[in-house]
């Protein structure tokens, strides 16, 4: 079982879109335990270099033909969703991050980045998750140690009352394993911007292609997280969308356009179970775009263990999810502060898994703890169709339950607690 390898998605060496992932389990039959290969720690991928900025003019005062022309940069792809905003190719041999800040201070210029790489916060070479993967089977039982997660959020209260019919959840990330037997009759079409395809499946190559010394690291991601938000929301419809590579590698770019898609393609809610910790102008944008158009995003906080933001997460308008264990103590690994807005369980959290095929896995993460409130979303806007990414957020805000008592020294780090399904749908 070569897949039991796929570990913590991280951000390396440049600031790539962190994801959070944590330790999966693995067993086959119903009693072999199965433990994949620890990737080595340390290792840091070798992204290819940066070759393109993110731009974006004002038109009444530069065109895009003047920006290339004064900076010999071409023109990659405009914006699906954004006014004047475009990807542009570096000159050969140009260092992008130089002339992004070049560009940044051209006349009608207003605003050059880089496009960074973007990753799960549990792909992160200096912590090794490890994945615990079960063999796929009608009537497999959760594990005890994962049954506490859907205890703590009331959920089978909850299901008297919502299942989240009606309401489509976009999943951005390494894609979904279109076939996965748990999953399969929610999904509806989606989009892969890795290969510009109209098929996100959730898959790997079988080689390292960021030669930090894991093989297709990324991959499974998606379908995990996919398999929380099904659990939470068994019926509402799930849209994959992959931004992030095998190795859990994607760009800013990508992410953006990603979020976009789903926005424009009917999703109510929308998963970011990634980040960068670096500027993220772009996201920003987006994430406030597609919220006035009444979708909510949800972001995982990160798995730095601090109080270090991530983007989309952070970004306002969006929903920001630190994670929670048993008894709601907080989970070391989770990003905290001020700017988070709520948590959810995110230890050992039992889903569906793409490696094997139509596999099950445990893993902890933010990446896992934000899909709880993602189809929390759901479950309260199917019984409030026409409520705004604000009025859903003020419902799920408002009906946690604060985690101080069981966190004594990071008060108020943890926003308004750990989520409680049962209330939110309730008063919903
Ligand atoms: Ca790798
Ligand atoms: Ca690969």
């Amino acid at each position: 079982m070569a897949s039991a390898a796929r570990d913590p998605f991280t951000v390396p060496t440049r600031r790539r879109l962190t994801t959070v992932l944590c330790a999966l389990a693995l067993v086959a039959g119903a009693t072999a335990l199965v433990t994949g290969p620890a990737a080595p720690a340390g290792a840091d991928g070798v992204e290819p270099p940066v070759t393109e900025i993110i731009v974006t003019i004002d038109p009444a005062v530069t065109t895009l033909a003047a920006v290339n022309q004064s900076f010999g940069t071409t023109l990659v792809a405009p914006s699906s969703g954004l006014a004047d905003t475009y990807l542009l190719a570096v000159p050969a041999g140009a260092d992008a991050e130089a002339l992004a800040d070049t560009v940044a201070v051209a006349p009608g210029v207003l605003d050059a980045a880089v496009n960074d790489y973007l990753t799960p916060p549990e792909i992160d070479q200096d912590r090794v998750y490890a994945w615990r993967v079960y063999a796929w089977g009608e009537g497999t039982p959760v594990p005890a140690e994962s049954a506490y997660a859907l205890d703590a959020i009331g959920l089978p209260a909850a299901h008297r009352l919502s299942t989240g019919t009606g309401v489509t959840v976009a999943v951005i990330d390494t894609g979904v394993q279109l076939d996965h037997p748990a999953l399969q009759s929610s999904l509806v079409a989606g989009r892969d911007l890795v290969q510009g395809d109209d098929l996100p499946a959730d898959t790997g190559n079988g080689l390292d292609d960021d030669a930090d010394g894991t093989i297709d690291e990324g991959a499974g991601h998606g379908t995990h997280v996919a398999g929380i938000v099904h659990q939470v929301a068994p019926g509402a419809l799930i849209m994959p969308v992959r931004v992030l590579d095998d190795e859990g590698s994607g760009t800013m770019w990508q992410a953006a356009e990603g979020i976009l898609w789903a926005a424009s393609h009917g999703a109510k809610v929308i998963n970011t179970s990634f980040g960068t910790h670096g500027s993220a102008g772009l996201l920003k944008t987006v994430v406030g775009r597609v919220t006035a158009d009444g979708v909510l995003v949800v972001g995982a906080a990160g798995n730095d263990g601090k109080d270090r933001t991530m983007y989309p997460a952070a970004a306002d308008g969006a929903l920001a999810v630190a994670s929670v264990g048993p008894g709601d103590v907080v989970s070391t690994f989770t990003n905290r502060g001020r700017w988070i807005d709520v948590a959810a369980p995110g230890e050992t959290i039992h889903s569906a898994f793409a490696f094997p095929a139509g596999s099950w896995a445990a893993n902890s993460g933010t990446s896992m703890a934000t899909p709880f409130v993602s189809g929390e979303a759901a479950l309260v806007l199917a019984r409030r169709p026409a409520a705004s990414p604000a009025e859903v957020t003020r419902v799920i805000k408002s009906t946690a339950v604060p985690v101080d008592t069981a966190n004594p020294r990071l008060r108020g780090e943890f926003g308004s607690g750990r989520i409680n399904a049962a209330a939110a749908v309730a008063s919903a």
